[in-house]
């Protein structure tokens, strides 16, 4: 009987949960616990990490999962390693819902870096008043560029001010709208974006935005990760899953 273990954390994700739910296929949805309170899902919800590769491979197998999902974050490397060496380790299928990095376009002004320890180099410089949409875990990294202003979007209140000289709190969660973006740019006299290359619609109207008031992007590329079966639509992450395990779709 197919058992599904879905790691979560992106819009693809949710979309999967919902055709997941809607067909009755068992599985469990996970987050890592980043935040407060991850939004709802129509799933069973397992909250927290697994306790490294070994603790992943002890739940896939305590839990009898037949099938693992990563479609988590083009950034959450670590959780995606662990996948595919847990998912080696016990034979259990493993697939990979991604969507695309983003692509420049027309009007476009990138300047793309390889990581985030580039992006700081890339801030040295004159004062600028920069939306950093990063989210709260790199923000210590930024302290060696204390001479800008940085507008900061968290999910949660941070429960310690951020190590910037010059900062302002924005508390919101995505999917982000282009006219709100836009606004937010416009309202904070913002000079710069820094945003990583997510990729999929949650996080794009920053960048149609910036295009938009002509601003530059310091856009920061993803990690690498090693080759496994991937698809970027939810019909195909339910047709492998109907194909694996004999299911009609
Ligand atoms: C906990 C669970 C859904 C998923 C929604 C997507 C879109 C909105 C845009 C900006 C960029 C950022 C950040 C962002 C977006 C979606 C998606 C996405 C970027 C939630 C969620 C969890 C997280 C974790 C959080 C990180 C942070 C990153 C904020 C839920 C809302 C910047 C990534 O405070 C923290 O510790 C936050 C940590 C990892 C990156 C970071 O390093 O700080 N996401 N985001 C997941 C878990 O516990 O497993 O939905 O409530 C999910 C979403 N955030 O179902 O609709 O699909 O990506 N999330 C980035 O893209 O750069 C904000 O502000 O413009
Ligand atoms: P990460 O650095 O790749 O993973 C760090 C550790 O967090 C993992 O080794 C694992 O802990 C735990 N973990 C991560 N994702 C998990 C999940 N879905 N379920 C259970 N445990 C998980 O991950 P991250 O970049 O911090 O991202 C954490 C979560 O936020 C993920 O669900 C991701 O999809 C979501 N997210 C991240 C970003 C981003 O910019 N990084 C953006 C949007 C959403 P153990 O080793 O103990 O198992």
């Amino acid at each position: 009987m197919i058992n599904i273990l879905l790691l979560g954390g992106t819009m693809e994700a949710s979309a999967l949960a919902r055709a997941l739910a809607a067909r009755g296929w068992p599985a469990t949805f996970s987050y890592a616990g980043r935040v407060r309170e991850p939004a709802a899902q129509p799933l069973p919800v397992r909250i927290g990490g697994f306790g490294g590769v070994e603790g992943l491979v002890d739940y896939l197998r305590g839990q009898r999962i037949t099938h693992l999902i990563d479609a988590t974050h083009p950034f959450a490397q670590q959780m995606s390693r662990h996948a595919i060496a847990a998912a080696r380790h016990t034979g259990i299928p493993l697939l990979a819902l991604t969507r695309p990095p983003w692509r420049p376009e027309a009007g476009d002004q990138w300047q793309t870096v390889p990581d985030i320890a580039a992006a700081v180099e890339a801030l040295s410089g004159s004062p600028q008043r920069v939306l950093l949409a990063l989210g709260r875990l790199h923000l210590p990294e930024f302290a060696r560029q204390p001479q800008h202003h940085y507008l900061l979007r968290l999910i949660d209140t941070p429960d310690t001010p951020p190590p910037l000289p010059h900062h302002t709190v924005l508390v919101d969660r995505g999917p982000f709208g282009v006219a709100g973006d836009r606004a937010l740019l416009q309202e904070h006299r913002i000079e710069r974006v820094v945003c990583k290359n997510a990729g999929g619609e949650g996080a794009r109207a920053k960048l149609v935005a910036a295009r938009q008031l002509g601003l530059p992007v310091l856009m920061v590329e993803r990690p690498s990760l090693p080759a496994r079966t991937e698809v970027h639509e939810v019909a195909a992450a339910m047709d492998w899953l109907a194909h694996e395990a004999d299911l009609g779709v």
